[in-house]
């Protein structure tokens, strides 16, 4: 039987973690079936507990973008973890990757580490509250900064997998201060500052939204939200846990030429390892504690083998000039040729592609916000989600989710590839 151990695995986790799973998107509750156990991961595949390896399109949900286990990456941590594991002291590692990441990411003097995306998102909103003295923040439908309570208001990825996206246990005192905008509708945004004049604090955006699949922002869109934060006094923020450092060294900033004033990271800095990190102008990162009032903290951030396992990561990266450019090309090419199989087979659908992130909906012409992505055919995804699985593929297990390329997938996994996409039939 498929899944033999990954299914007995599945029961016994289920006894001591609730729904099995340390992090909902994983128990596959949204495509159905047994979540497969991974037992260990090199370059472009996965290995599961049954001993099946797949070609990997999530990569840790990013992280590995250089594949898994680069041996680069892998001597590093292995190097720093004889050095001892973590301190709670100041690390030369920190100001070096902080300093990595300052000299190549366009509008930011400093940078504070965290140990996860949501860390850097929920700190970001406080300091930008902090900094201007308001209170509400207005998110898109479908976008996900992590769990703290006040992103999970109409959330993406998970939140929206599971029809959840505004989480019980969020106090109306807190959802009242998050304000809901339309992806890609800038009127609407408009409209709520209008309505909130001196009231906002900060507008924060996926510049490129992936977790509520991929769905690019319209030509004018971000630039149009940078004028209405001028405007209004309020703070813009670039979540880029997902896309700072995939689609480009400065992020989407740089390639969308969009300034924006505090900017989160993850997942890609990491390296596989648990970081997440928000950065901005010294004028305004000067108010984080210990220089300023508004506090903020972490045991483990800036940990030094995450640390390590970074800047190694990016040093790979930055080392290597057609790096993105390969990528994206995989990429076109992949989203290409999926394409014209479905259109051989008479199979609707789009994709949406940025990079090295991309997304399949079925039925669907176009999808430029949630209410469009919700629109698709999830039930066709999960069809195919398992079709490719049972083909050695492993694709992200959501339609509202991205799937991530890495620099590992090369022309035979390709191949294999578009030939288990060949044998789908909806
Ligand atoms: P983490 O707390 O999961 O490290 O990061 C939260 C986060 C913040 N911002 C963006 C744009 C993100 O994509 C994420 C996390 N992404 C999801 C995948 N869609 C993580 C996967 C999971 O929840 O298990």
């Amino acid at each position: 039987m498929l899944y033999q151990r990954s299914s007995a695995l599945f029961d016994e986790a289920k006894k001591y973690i609730p729904g099995g799973v340390n992090s909902p998107v994983r128990a596959f509750k949204s495509v159905g079936g047994v979540p497969v156990f991974m037992n260990s991961a090199k370059g472009a595949y996965l290995t599961d507990e049954d001993q099946r390896t797949y070609i990997d399109y999530i990569n840790s949900w990013g992280p590995a973008i250089l594949g898994h286990t680069h041996p680069e990456v892998l001597a590093a941590i292995q190097d720093q973890a004889q050095k001892g594991f973590s301190f709670g002291t100041p690390t030369h590692l920190e100001t070096q990757i902080a300093k990595l990441i300052v000299d190549n990411v366009p509008n930011i003097d400093q940078v504070r580490m965290v140990s996860s995306g949501t860390e850097a998102c929920m700190s970001a909103i406080r300091l930008a509250r902090g900094v201007t003295n308001r209170d509400k923040l207005i998110k898109f439908e479908g976008c996900y900064h992590g769990h703290s309570d006040s992103f999970l208001i109409k959330a993406g990825s998970g939140a929206a997998t599971f029809g959840n996206p505004n989480s019980p246990g969020v106090t109306p005192g807190t959802a009242k201060d998050t304000l809901v905008a339309r992806y890609n509708d800038l009127e609407h945004v408009k409209s709520l500052f209008e309505a909130n004049t001196q009231a906002i604090a900060a507008v924060i955006i996926e510049p490129i939204a992936g977790n509520m699949g991929c769905v690019l922002p319209e030509p004018g869109f971000l630039q149009g939200l940078r004028a209405l934060c001028d405007q209004f006094g309020a703070l813009l923020i670039f979540d880029e846990v997902m896309t700072g450092f995939r689609l480009a060294f400065g992020g989407a900033q740089e390639l969308l030429g969009v300034k924006a004033d505090l900017v989160t990271f993850g997942k890609v800095i990491g390296g596989g390892m648990p970081v997440g990190a928000f950065a901005g102008s010294k004028a305004i990162m000067d108010h984080l504690a210990p220089n300023g009032a508004v506090y903020q903290a972490g045991t483990l951030s800036g940990n030094p083998l995450a640390m390590r396992a970074g800047l190694v990561t990016l040093g790979v990266i930055l080392n290597d000039t057609e790096f993105y450019s390969r990528l994206s090309s995989t990429t076109e090419t992949l989203a290409r040729e999926i394409s014209s199989v479905f259109n051989e087979k008479g199979i609707s659908h789009v994709i949406n592609r940025q990079g090295s992130m991309m997304s399949v909906f079925f039925d669907s012409e176009e999808v430029k916000d949630f209410d469009q992505a919700a629109k698709a055919n999830h039930a066709v995804f999960n069809e195919f989600f398992h079709h490719m699985l049972s083909e050695g593929i492993y694709l992200p297990p959501s339609g509202y989710e991205t799937w991530f390329i890495s620099a590992a997938i090369q022309q035979r996994e390709l191949d294999r590839t578009l030939e288990a996409v060949s044998r789908f039939k909806s």
